[in-house]
């Protein structure tokens, strides 16, 4: 299987993050990407490759066009003003207030924000960019007919919605990667979502359509980020009724359980038939993770990767999250090896 990847995603090297009421060094950091490329040289996975570069367009087939002028311009605002920090939201359009767009930058960040410890920096821009084009290059790969391909995407991207970035993500790969696939011949995609978080902003860009399937596996909003979307009877609406599925699940889930949502989940992608499959390749499920609670161990992502690979659908994996930076990269890797067995 070929890998896409970038060295831009260092550009995205933030100093800050807040977590439990300090700022932190993020745990979404330039190391993990890092060690998944080293992972991925080691077990001869296959071929590395740099992406294409891509207009905006395809970003613009998902994303507002006012949330991405807003992300290509925030951090030379926010330095205007003065500011000695990274770019964050403080101040957000809560219930019974005024949804509108504000003029300043403090304003302007709380409405596009979906959470407060995704800081805004120098090179955030330009590394999201890549990241994209790492999608796309591995979405291209797919229609040019190879049966798998690894986006080595960072900054990661799930949770970027229409009009919204946070959890570490700015631009939804995976969801500018699955759109790419349906402008360019397929009728039908399914996107499975393995990251330890709830995939709102996929979710959310594909919620009211039925051509895009978008499964999700991950921690219970009831205790998990991002706490506001993810639950089971969240199932679509309107043409897309029927053609969302979360399975939230508890803390300490093993694969022993997490794999029964995984089966039922792929059961579902296969009754849909996609042409193509785009995984959301979040390994923070794994039992060491820092920040999360399933209890996945490093043998589990290989079964993963066998499980998703018998439905011999054409798939893109999207890298996302897991912050385990020591066996982020066997992880990951495992569920390519997995998939490929
Ligand atoms: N107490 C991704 O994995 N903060 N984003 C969680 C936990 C945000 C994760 C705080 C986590 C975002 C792509
Ligand atoms: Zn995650």
């Amino acid at each position: 299987m070929k890998t896409i990847y970038s060295e831009k995603h260092r550009l995205r090297d933030a100093k800050t993050e807040l977590y439990g009421g300090e700022l932190v060094k993020p745990f979404e950091r330039p190391s993990r990407a890092d060690m998944v490329i080293k992972a991925v040289r080691q077990s001869n996975l296959g071929e590395i490759k740099e992406p294409a570069s891509y207009t905006l367009d395809p970003v613009l087939a998902v994303h507002d066009a006012d949330f991405v002028s807003f992300l290509e311009a925030a951090w030379d605002e926010w330095r205007q003003v003065g500011y000695a920090g990274e770019a964050m939201a403080t101040v957000w359009p809560a219930r019974r207030m005024q949804c509108r767009v504000p003029r300043f930058i403090e304003g302007k960040i709380g409405y596009y924000a979906m959470a407060a410890e995704t800081t805004i920096t120098e090179g955030t821009w330009p590394a999201a960019l890549a990241s994209k084009d790492v999608a796309l290059t591995g979405a291209q790969g797919l229609l040019a007919g190879e049966h798998g391909v690894f986006s080595l995407c960072r900054p990661p991207g799930h949770h970027a919605a229409r009009d919204m970035f946070g959890g570490y993500c700015f631009l939804n790969n995976a969801a500018i990667g699955a759109q790419y696939l349906r402008d360019n011949g397929a009728e039908r995609v399914a996107i499975l979502d393995v990251d330890f978080h709830h995939g709102n902003g996929t979710q959310d860009i594909f919620y009211e359509r039925d051509d895009v399937l978008f499964c999700s596996l991950h921690g219970d909003p009831e205790d998990a980020f991002p706490h506001f979307l993810g639950y089971a009877d969240e199932t679509g609406l309107g043409a897309g009724m029927g053609y969302n599925r979360n399975y939230p699940m508890p803390p300490g889930t093993p694969f022993s359980k997490w794999g029964e949502s995984l089966s039922n989940a792929l059961e579902h992608i296969d009754g849909f038939a996609p042409q193509y499959l785009v995984v959301s390749l979040g390994v923070d499920t794994f039992e060491n993770d820092p920040i999360s609670f399933f209890k996945l161990t490093t043998p589990d992502y290989l079964t993963m990767g066998e499980m998703i690979g018998a439905l011999e659908i054409p798939t893109l994996f999207v890298l996302e999250g897991g912050y385990d930076i020591d066996e982020v990269g066997i992880n990951a890797v495992n569920v390519l090896k997995g998939y490929e067995s």
